[in-house]
């Protein structure tokens, strides 16, 4: 185990195929990262190789990198990609005898375009001369870069030259590296997938955005499996739970190694599902437009490219939002239409590459992983999450609390904060589960008193607005919103009734000149008041359905079936003549109960029903008894 105050970060190695950058991994750490054998006859690297190195920071902090070695080919630019997703420090490779050369540009451009920071940039092969040459190269190749100050360091492993003095410097650097964050959001992007006899299927990659434990239900996407982590283990050791920045390799017997590959990502169900339309920044590197070569070309609009993401390789087609191509040292909206999900976050970088893996074209940044919204506008600020949260909410009006930017770099913590300060400022309102923009709020509350207003004018004789009329009207999709919406006006003069809101004063009135209306309905009713006329034989026209309406809604009418009203002294004179019945007779029969009060079948079934739904009645058989 290691000590609490024991760093956690992740070196890999970037440079040109047979600069030494595998020779110069064993050197430092005394392991060999070709483990393939085919690498070994070969010498050279294909695929990811891993290593640990223990280093002590100036100080005296512990740091612990793992370290991953990357192959250098052209043909292999793809599993480069792979191992440099999550990176703290580059190794920077550049051979004493070969000097810059096109993997070195192509790594430096992905290294950039996924925001590598950090780099500490070793002269190889020293002992073959032209150090002082090649160093001049490098620092002019890195101007402007993010690290144009890194240091050089010349190295020989043949001699052993320079291997101390890049130890120290990979010390150094790293320590001044933030540490990885734990938002409780862990994502490990699986690098190799394997299984080992009578332990079963291991996965491993680097953890990143919160902890791992033994026991842990975790999900795999984009396949969407579900499982236990039996075990986990660090560079072969067993843990209890795995750090954020560490190389993490996790058992979960239950899955057949075939249904995992490169490139899934393992992480907990909680914080939503992977997209495949996200809304992107892209961007060209400017260095590109020297040459006049493949990658230097303006990226079109609806190229079919393919996005590294994480560990991920992913064909997608590119719908640029602004008009004309991606020319070089140009930034661009964009939406991904991806040929399979990615499980990307707020702020993710990635790598885009041509459809035949030759060349890299591009870079970018998620500003929306499942962008199906109008985009995030350019100028806000990636990582304050006041700016995030606020932006967020401006452009979709709305949002439910609980996943409010669940896949972003922030923790729920910081996200809740950004809202408590945010609604103290006034520009957001926050109601129980949901948050919305304060000015959309303001507008909403305006316009449902509005519509209120107009309602009560409009028809006197209603009670108020139905709900649902009120959320079409006012283009409400969420449930939520609308019921935060109603508590908001309760609190001034407006009041909920059922499914009705009203203005507290408003007293239901039939307008003069419809009152005749009503008096022969009301007759109507009262003629045979336990066998009325049905409802429909009683409003024949709209004017009259307007008064049945009022009627029912002021309480002066019982609706108990959709064809059946009765006024309400008839309802309760009849419900008193049942209780009297059934009290003198026992249980009765609904003919029986008719036959009493002079009803009819029509009337008596749904009028029973009703008494048994309220509790008043109850079936017994064919009969029914008082409760
Ligand atoms: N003279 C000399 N040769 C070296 C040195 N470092 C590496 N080499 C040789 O260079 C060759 C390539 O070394 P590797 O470490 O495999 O190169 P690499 O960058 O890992 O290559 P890829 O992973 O395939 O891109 C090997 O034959 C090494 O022995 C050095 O410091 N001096
Ligand atoms: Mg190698």
């Amino acid at each position: 185990m290691y000590a609490v105050t024991t760093r956690h970060l992740i070196i890999a190695t970037a440079g040109h195929v047979d600069h030494g950058k595998s020779a110069l991994v064993k050197a430092l750490t005394g392991t060999d990262p070709d483990r393939l054998p085919e690498e070994r006859k070969r010498q050279i690297t294909i695929d990811l190789g891993f290593a640990e190195l223990n280093l002590t920071a100036p100080d005296g902090d512990r740091i612990h990198a793992g370290v991953v070695d990357v192959p250098g080919h052209e043909d292999f630019v793809r599993n480069m990609i792979a191992g440099i997703g999550s990176i703290d420090l580059a190794l920077f490779v550049v051979a004493a005898d070969d000097g810059w050369m096109p993997q070195t540009e192509e790594h430096l451009q992905i290294l950039s375009y996924l925001g590598v920071q950090r780099a500490v940039i070793a002269v190889t092969k020293s002992d073959l001369g032209q150090v002082e040459f090649v160093t001049n190269e490098i620092r002019s190749q890195l101007h402007g870069t993010a690290f144009a100050n890194s240091p050089i360091v010349p190295t020989s492993v043949r001699t052993g030259t320079g291997v101390e003095r890049l130890t120290a410097a990979l010390a150094t650097e790293l320590s001044s590296a933030k540490p990885h964050r734990n938002i409780s959001k862990p994502r490990l992007f699986i690098d190799r997938v394997f299984t080992l006899r009578g332990v079963g299927t291991i996965v491993t990659g680097t953890l990143t955005g919160g902890v791992l434990r033994r026991g842990q239900q975790i999900i795999i996407y984009p396949v969407n499996l579900k499982t236990r982590i039996r075990s986990i283990q660090s560079h072969g050791i067993e843990l209890e739970v795995a750090q954020p920045g560490t190389r993490t390799a996790i058992n979960l017997p239950d899955l057949p190694v075939d249904q995992i590959k490169r490139g899934d990502v393992v992480t907990v169900a909680s914080l939503g599902e992977p997209g495949s339309t996200p809304v992107v920044l892209l961007e060209k590197s400017s260095r590109l437009d020297r040459e006049d070569r493949v990658p230097g070309r303006p990226l079109k609009n609806r190229s079919v490219v393919y996005v590294h993401h994480g560990t991920s390789r992913v064909a997608a087609k590119i719908a640029l939002r602004e008009g004309g191509p991606l020319e070089a040292g140009q930034k661009k909206v964009a939406q991904l239409k991806l040929g399979s999900p990615i499980f990307a976050f707020i702020g993710d970088r990635f790598v885009i590459r041509d459809s035949s893996e030759q060349h890299t074209l591009a870079g970018g940044v998620v500003l929306e992983p499942d962008g199906n919204g109008k985009s995030l506008t350019s100028g806000f600020r990636m990582d304050d999450v006041h700016s995030l949260v606020r932006l967020t909410i401006k452009r979709r009006g709305f949002a439910h609390r609980e996943n409010l930017l669940s896949k972003s770099q922030f923790s729920a913590d910081e996200i809740s904060e950004a809202l408590i300060r945010l609604q103290a400022r006034g520009e957001i309102i926050v109601r129980q589960r949901i948050v919305v923009d304060h000015e959309l709020w303001r507008k909403l509350n305006i316009q449902a008193a509005r519509l209120i207003d107009e309602a009560h004018n409009q028809n006197p004789q209603r009670a108020g607005v139905d709900l649902n009329e009120m959320r079409s009207a006012l283009g409400i999709k969420n449930p939520q919103m609308l019921e935060a919406l109603i508590v908001d006006l309760c609190r001034r003069d407006f009041t909920r009734k059922g499914s009705m809101v009203a203005r507290t004063a408003h007293r239901p009135t039939l307008p003069t000149h419809i009152q005749p209306v009503e008096k022969k309905i009301r007759e109507a009713l009262g003629k045979q008041p336990f066998d009325p006329p049905s409802r429909k034989a009683i409003e024949p026209d709209p004017q009259a359905r307007q008064v049945v309406r009022f009627l029912i809604e002021s309480g002066e009418v019982i609706e108990i079936a959709s064809d059946v009203v009765l006024l309400r002294e008839s309802f309760e004179h009849m419900k008193s003549r049942v209780t009297e019945f059934v009290s003198k007779n026992g249980p009765a029969t609904v003919s029986q109960l008719r036959q009493a009060l002079g009803s009819s079948r029509r009337v008596m079934v749904p009028l029973l029903e009703r008494l048994d739904r309220e509790g008043f009645t109850r079936r017994l058989g064919d009969k029914r008894c008082l409760r």
